[in-house]
């Protein structure tokens, strides 16, 4: 996007400027975007060139998830961390590879980070496409001293800022501080980030149903008979709709940001409380998707009201076009997930 004199916008002019969108963005919180900003372009550049150098294939351990580690997942989180710490702002992160809660030396640190930073990690290896996830949100006791643990078990709603990177033909970031989704695209010759959607709308309504339907028989009857309904005949809605599934959350939501639709992890057999997990996934994908306009629960609530009670919390997550999700809570009412 340009302004009026048909200049580019870059991400720093659009943080200086845009006060509209970004209120609450104060100079500790862009100094920390800043960096994040730079982590994000770093794992980019290491993803582009990880099958020349060696950086495919796992690392031989196992996460806390039971997922084999890749050995970008271990890169990326050094990338994010480093970030974190050099902003100075952060007291504790939580990252998907980590078990526990990350402590950042900086007890003054007035935020705390929760991040994925390899969004669909499956997909390294075949060039396809992933990103990488970052909620923000306040630490609630007062600064100074060691904080708390539990403090970073808080709802999706205190979150001041929640973005994603998404490592496809083009490095996307998208993030919201509350007041607006914004998207942003890297010029790779200037290396900087360029403005190319102010306060983006999802669609109210689409045609693509995205889901990893290999586990169609684990699903509940309301899950089932909703994807029967997406494949059935119906101009008048659209119908059948298409499927779409990458395996990278991120990707798959952003197309559906962009065309409309729905993204659907419910509980299976194998993921019982659903796959996706709350800090680092559901919540800051919830803030962005509501902050476009759309929504996101669990099946029963809003994923952004669930209070969490362990730091790799999984959940089932129904996300998209309000219509798409109101008509999938629909077919759930009365019915189990
Ligand atoms: P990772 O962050 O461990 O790569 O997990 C990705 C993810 O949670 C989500 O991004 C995908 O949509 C989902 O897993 C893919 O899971 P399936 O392979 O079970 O479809």
């Amino acid at each position: 996007m340009s302004d009026e004199n048909n200049k580019r916008i870059t991400f720093e002019e659009f943080i200086k400027t845009d006060q509209k969108h970004i209120s609450g963005v104060d100079n500790e919180l862009t100094a920390l975007l800043k960096e994040i900003l730079l982590a994000g372009k770093s794992i980019s550049s290491i993803s582009g060139r990880a099958p020349i150098s060696g950086l495919t294939g796992t690392d031989g351990s196992v996460n806390q998830h039971g997922d084999k580690v890749k050995k970008l997942d271990l890169i990326a989180e050094e990338e994010m961390v480093s970030a974190l710490r050099r902003a100075t702002s952060v007291c504790m992160a939580v990252s998907e590879e980590t078990e526990e809660v990350i402590h950042l030396n900086s007890e003054n640190g007035n935020y705390i980070v929760s991040f994925d930073p390899i969004d669909g990690s499956a997909n390294i290896d075949t060039n396809l496409s992933t990103g990488t996830i970052f909620s923000i949100s306040k630490r609630q006791s007062k600064i100074g001293g060691k904080p708390d643990e539990e403090e970073v078990l808080q709802t999706g709603d205190v979150q001041v800022v929640a973005g994603y990177f998404l490592y496809g033909p083009a490095l996307v970031f998208c993030f919201t501080a509350g007041s607006g989704l914004h998207q942003f695209i890297l010029d790779s010759d200037t290396g900087t980030f360029i403005l190319v959607r102010e306060n983006c709308k999802i669609p109210g309504h689409g045609t693509v149903y995205s889901i990893n339907e290999g586990g169609v028989e684990t699903f509940s009857a309301g899950v089932k008979n909703y994807i029967r309904y997406c494949q059935e005949g119906d101009p008048a809605t659209g119908r059948p709709y298409l499927s779409r599934y990458c395996g990278a959350m991120v990707a798959d939501i952003h197309r559906i940001l962009l065309e409309g639709g729905i993204f659907i992890y419910p509980r299976t057999d194998e993921f019982p409380s659903g796959k996706v997990r709350m800090l680092y996934e559901c919540n800051p994908m919830s803030f962005i998707i509501e902050e476009a306009g759309g929504m996101s629960v669990n099946g029963r609530k809003r994923i952004m009201e669930v209070e969490p009670d362990d730091i790799h919390q999984q959940s089932p997550i129904f996300i998209g076009s309000t219509q798409n999700v109101k008509t999938v809570l629909s077919f759930l009412e009365n019915q189990d997930q």
